[in-house]
């Protein structure tokens, strides 16, 4: 598929998933969505690519929502489906299979920050901006906001940013957990760099399974939850990875993990 509205490209392990429609700010038409599952399905499938940076073209925006023009054009029951068919382009990301970084370089507003809630960890710069303003517009978020977010930062942070529609800092964001650390806006995507080439030195089937756990944990009692942790931690010991970073341990060298 050519993408008229993402940058993409893949180099040392990364795809670099860009949403570039900087003219406005980034903002999220079906066109975008449509092409964010195409080139998430595609990573999905490459061997050669470990993990994921998420950004937005341009320095002044990451993504500063759903695009306003085309939702001010919908009904309810083309609303609803928008609704239903975005969750489900951000289902794939939360449950991919390899980490997926969002690189917040600006505004993260609205269905921007639902975007970003879906992804695995968000690196945010100095100049980043988050909230959900869709009260603004005598709208609810509609891409998993009211979900994700209160899992996230708890309840009463989350409504307040859902009910009062204000935008917080990278600091603030930071501060109540929504993002993972904060740079300067020229280390923003070395900061992410660094994160994913950590997580890509440790034992690739583990990785993984983690992301599995937590991701389908979250959704499980606390009782399903463990039960589902206890039966990959079993499946670890089943891999190749396990039996060398063991192994490398007792014998005090680095593992050479090869994934099986
Ligand atoms: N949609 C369409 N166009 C946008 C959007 C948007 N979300 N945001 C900005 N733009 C456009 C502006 O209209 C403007 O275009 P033009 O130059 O033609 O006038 C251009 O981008 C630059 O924007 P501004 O001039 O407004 O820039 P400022 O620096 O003055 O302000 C803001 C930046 C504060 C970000 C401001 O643009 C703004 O408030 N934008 C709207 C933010 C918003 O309300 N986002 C939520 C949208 S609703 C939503 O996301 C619901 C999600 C539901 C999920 C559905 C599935 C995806």
């Amino acid at each position: 598929m050519t993408y008229e509205n993402l940058l993409f490209e893949t180099k040392d392990k990364i795809a670099y998933v860009t949403v570039n429609r900087p003219k406005v700010l980034n903002a999220l038409n079906w066109q975008t969505m449509h092409e964010l599952q195409d080139a998430f399905l595609n990573v999905r499938d490459d061997s050669e690519v470990g993990g994921v940076i998420l950004t937005g073209a341009g320095e002044k925006s990451f993504v500063a929502g759903a695009d306003i023009k085309e939702l001010a054009t919908k009904g309810p029951v083309d609303a609803k489906e928008f609704s239903i068919a975005s969750q489900q382009i951000l289902h794939l990301i939360e449950h991919f299979p390899k980490p997926v970084i969002a690189a917040v370089n600006g505004f993260c507003l609205g269905g921007g920050c639902e975007l970003a809630l879906a992804c695995h960890m968000r690196v945010a710069s100095e100049n980043a901006k988050f909230g959900q303003p869709e009260v603004n517009l005598g709208i609810i978020p509609g891409n998993g906001g009211t979900q994700r977010l209160p899992r996230l930062v708890g309840k009463g942070r989350a409504l307040e940013l859902i009910l009062t529609g204000n935008m917080i800092d990278a600091q603030e964001a930071y501060r109540i957990g929504l993002a993972n650390k904060v740079t300067a806006p020229n280390e923003l995507i070395s900061t992410a760099e660094d994160l994913l080439n950590t997580i890509f030195g440790k034992g690739p089937v583990a990785v993984k399974l983690g992301l599995e756990a937590v991701n389908h944990g979250m959704e499980l009692t606390l009782d399903e939850g463990v039960q589902l942790e206890a039966n990959l931690f079993g499946l670890c010991f089943s891999t190749e990875d396990m039996k060398e970073g063991t192994q490398a341990f007792m014998e005090k060298r680095k593992p050479n993990f090869q994934g099986k």
